[in-house]
């Protein structure tokens, strides 16, 4: 069959919650995808981050199939041998003592965001069902209904009302508007320490240090969404070690499985993650010994491949070759690592001409906020994939 069937096919019987570049895709392989054509693109989206290991890595894809051969799904009325060992190397990883496994990063939000309640509750003696938790404009923390209820976008929310109570929206990169939103009711902040959907959001120095600060002087919990941010995606196993901060809970997702298969967890120290009673909160298949096996490999990978580093380094290399485009389209290059946005003007026409023009020269990129361009590619990308790369991405660039 032909791309074009494909995407009539899809666009009759599918919903239409999502408008993609029409490739198709039916083969990856590291930095690489194939479409049904036969060309080959550099992906440089890398599943938002979930694919930080490159796609079908070998070890990953050895150990999902080594697990499913012998148990899948035990569910949580059972143990299995899988999930110890995935709570011991994340221990032993992110320095934090207890994790709790999910699926989806919004799974992971909302458990994040409902242990900072009974946290209220228990030990911070906030009246029951008036703990206020503030959150950012512009963040994304997933699609919700808790969720999307403190989004500031309104494609995301408009029509999805009625919201969920007891969220406070602030300007994001202004510490001070965090001091004058603090209440006694207030329970903790969820930030994105790099604002991935906004537009690769970098906050001003020393913002992620102050909000620390305040938090810990007003007692209330610092929530990273590290969904998009972390394991090594910003040449730092976490963002917000950019800045030696360390929040009370972490949640991720995404590339806890190297884009397998859908795992998340909240990390926190034991007074924290100890509060949930059993019964409170779970997930037929949060800590399901397929997902721990895949998780287990694919943290392995991160650390063994020095995948943390490798982002470092390319990231570098990339922002500062791409910062070279003279470009009049070009409003500012950004980013971290290998989290890359590159804004251009508004007279540029959008992102998304600039999206397609790259796909024809076979690099795979997504507009973000409509006027920017985020370049994310996996962590295991080399100077020559980059290389490989910047031309092409100037030639677009060079358009009229
Ligand atoms: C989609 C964006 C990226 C996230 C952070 C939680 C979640 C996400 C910081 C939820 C998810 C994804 C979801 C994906 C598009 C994508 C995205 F453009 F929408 F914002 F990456 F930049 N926290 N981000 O970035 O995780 O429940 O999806 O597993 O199509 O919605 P999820």
């Amino acid at each position: 069959m032909k791309t074009q069937e494909y995407i009539e096919i899809e666009e009759q019987y599918g919903a239409h919650n999502y408008h993609p570049l029409d490739v198709v895709i039916t083969r990856g392989e590291g930095v690489w995808v194939y479409d049904v054509e036969g060309n080959r693109y550099l992906d440089c989206l890398s599943a938002y981050s979930a694919l930080n290991q490159g796609h079908v890595h070998p070890r990953i894809l050895q150990a999902l199939i080594e697990q499913a051969q012998k148990v899948t799904l035990t569910s949580r009325a059972f143990r299995n041998d899988q999930l110890p060992l995935l709570y011991k190397e994340l221990a032993d990883l992110s320095g934090y003592e207890m994790s709790l496994p999910m699926n989806s990063g919004a799974e992971a939000v909302e458990t994040a965001l409902k242990l900072a309640r009974k946290w209220a509750y228990q030990v911070k003696g906030i009246p029951r069902h008036q703990a206020e938790i503030i959150t950012f404009e512009n963040n994304f923390h997933g699609r919700t209904i808790s969720i999307i209820s403190f989004s500031s976008e309104s494609l995301y929310r408009d029509d999805f009302g009625a919201f969920t109570p007891g969220f406070i929206t602030i300007p994001y990169g202004n510490s001070a508007a965090l001091e004058r939103a603090i209440t006694p009711n207030t329970a903790a902040i969820s930030v994105e320490p790099i604002q991935g959907e906004a537009g690769v959001i970098i906050p001003p120095p020393g913002y992620l240090s102050q909000l620390r600060e305040i938090c810990t002087r007003h007692n209330i919990l610092f929530i990273a969404d590290e969904i998009q941010s972390g394991l090594g995606r910003t040449g730092k196993l976490f963002a917000c070690d950019h800045e030696q901060v360390r929040p009370d809970m972490i949640v991720i997702g995404k590339a806890l499985s190297g884009g397998f298969y859908p795992v998340s967890a909240v990390l926190a120290d034991r007074p924290l993650l100890g509060l949930f009673q059993p019964g409170e909160h779970g997930s037929t298949f949060g800590g399901n010994p397929l997902g721990a096996a895949v998780a287990r490999a694919a943290l392995k990978v991160i650390v063994e491949e020095k995948l943390v580093e490798n982002a470092a380094q390319m990231g570098e290399y990339f922002i500062e070759q791409l910062s070279e485009i003279n470009s009049p389209h070009i409003k500012e290059v950004r980013g971290r690592g290998l989290l890359i946005g590159v804004e251009l003007k508004p007279q540029a026409g959008g992102a998304r001409r600039f999206c397609e023009a790259l796909q024809e020269r076979g690099i795979l990129a997504k507009e973000t906020h409509q006027h920017v361009i985020r370049f994310a590619p996996p962590l295991i990308t080399k100077q020559a994939d980059i290389d490989w790369a910047l031309p092409r991405i100037r030639d677009v660039l060079l358009m009229p």
